[in-house]
């Protein structure tokens, strides 16, 4: 029965496809992290490992005044932050040592950071401090 045997091939191919889409929709499911990693928050304040906002992000922070210090963590973030995104309409300054001490940068109420190094600052920030402006 040629018609069939036809019918039944027709049959295998959209299986086939259908297998390829799965496949794809896996792929884009998997890449969804590396969209997380550059994405923050309204009113969060960012930092990445990485230029560019990438890598581990080390600081999602949502302040809620002036004069509010964050800590980054020890073993999770000082002295490694490289980019940043300020999602708040604070200046954010970045000091080089914990509990807001040392040399300071200042970031201005919705400016990002795509590189600290393009600032003198990479890999520096050890802590934060919200502001009223720079
Ligand atoms: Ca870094
Ligand atoms: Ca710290």
């Amino acid at each position: 029965m040629p018609t069939a045997r036809r019918i039944t091939t027709a049959l295998a191919a959209a299986g086939a496809a259908a297998l390829a889409a799965t496949a794809l929709t896996g792929a884009a499911a998997a890449a969804a992290p590396l969209t997380e990693a550059g994405t923050c928050e309204e009113n969060h304040v960012c930092m990445w490992e990485d230029a560019g906002y990438g890598g581990d992000k080390w600081v999602n922070w949502q302040p809620s005044g002036t004069g509010q210090i964050f800590e980054i963590g020890g073993w999770n973030g000082d002295n490694e932050i490289s980019s940043a995104l300020n999602r708040t309409g604070y200046a954010i300054v970045v000091y080089a040592d914990d509990g807001a001490q040392g040399a300071s940068y200042c970031i201005h109420a919705y400016q990002p950071i795509q590189n600290f190094k393009e600032v003198g600052f990479n890999d520096d920030a050890e802590s934060l401090m919200t502001q009223g402006s720079c």
